[in-house]
């Protein structure tokens, strides 16, 4: 077993992680509007249900991504310098890291940083038999906080992969600031791959968000499964309804849960009232056009080197590179 940055959880962190779910899942659900976060979406159901969403006709991002990195792979691999370490922020597809581990050959490690050790674990077994000569150093961390990349890469180049559009996610005050950390977790000299959705046409975007299937509708309402299987609580699936749209002004896609009644539900002993019609705020995907993305990398102290697109113009791949810090004065 490949030994990990940070200890793998014992039965006291898995406790802690639920300590953090229910402290997130109260504050967001006494707020006003409503919320929950984002990365609560992805438990193993919730990782299948997104799984299913990459394959669906409708949902462009995942398959038009992968296009660009396979047609862009040398591309790509010609900005990664020799014995380099590629650290991949929230470890998703392994797709996505198999184009580029296969392209670019002279890299030394493989840096995942995923939040779960136990999905680290399976994603670097299924990696360590094709890519023998790739030190794996997988690191259990939350890669939304700062976080110290393993002292085996002190002296590697380093090259950052954070694909799927996740950084849409972010507000982009809170983007920007992501990057700007990610820098500092980088250092001066390193480069950054990263995976943006692009503003389109409204249509297009609204349909990939309500699929005709159903399994967006089925990823959303997970979280209130998610609630009721790890809080003990009693969400009605059927009382809530899957609410996304293109929200213009904000360049964002929007998903909510909506109340079709009004109801009371007891989480962790809180009473949480809903109106009819009221709704809990899930998720933001953040679109960008190529240009407003990298005025944001510049401003994180990023230099874009290239930006890659597909022929619809509907996703985009950067790579970014940060400068040398200038030598301390004396
Ligand atoms: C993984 C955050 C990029 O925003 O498109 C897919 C998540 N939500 N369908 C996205 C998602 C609903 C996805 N990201």
């Amino acid at each position: 077993m490949p030994a990990l940055a940070r200890r793998a959880p014992a039965a006291e962190s898995i406790s802690a992680e639920t300590a953090a779910f229910a402290a997130d899942t109260i504050a967001g659900l006494t707020a006003l509007p409503k919320r929950l976060p984002p990365k609560y979406f992805y438990d193993a159901a919730g990782s299948e249900l997104f799984e299913r969403i990459t394959a669906l006709p409708e949902y462009y991002p995942t398959r038009t991504e992968i296009g660009i990195l396979n047609e862009h792979a040398k591309d790509i691999a010609a900005l990664i310098p020799d014995g380099a370490a590629l650290i991949e922020f929230g470890s998703g597809s392994s797709t996505k890291t198999r184009i580029v581990l296969d392209a670019a050959r002279q890299l030394a490690a493989y840096v995942p940083v995923d939040i779960s050790a136990e999905f680290l674990l399976q994603q670097i077994d299924g990696l360590r038999s094709e890519y023998p000569r790739l030190t794996m150093l997988p690191v259990a961390a939350d890669f939304s906080q700062p976080f110290e990349p393993p002292d085996a890469i002190a002296a590697m180049p380093r090259v950052g992969f954070f694909p799927g559009s996740t950084i849409g996610n972010l507000e982009p005050h809170e983007a920007c600031s992501f990057l700007r950390q990610v820098g500092r977790i980088l250092g001066g000299g390193s480069a950054l791959i990263v995976g943006v959705d692009l503003i389109k046409d409204v249509q297009v975007l609204n349909d990939a968000y309500n699929d005709g299937a159903g399994v967006t509708a089925a990823f959303n309402k997970n979280l209130l499964a998610r609630i009721n299987r790890e809080l003990g609580a009693r969400f009605d699936l059927a009382a809530f309804e899957h609410h996304a749209f293109y929200n213009r002004e904000r360049a964002r896609i929007e998903m909510h849960l909506a109340s079709c009644r009004r109801q009371r539900v007891i989480v962790c002993g809180r009473r949480i009232d809903f109106r009819i019609g009221e709704t809990i705020h899930t998720e933001n995907s953040y679109k960008y056009s190529l240009e407003s993305f990298a005025v944001m990398a510049r401003g994180a102290g990023w230099t874009p080197l290239a930006a890659w697109t597909d022929r619809k113009q509907y996703f985009s791949v950067h790579v970014l590179a940060l400068p040398h810090e200038p030598p301390a004065a004396a």
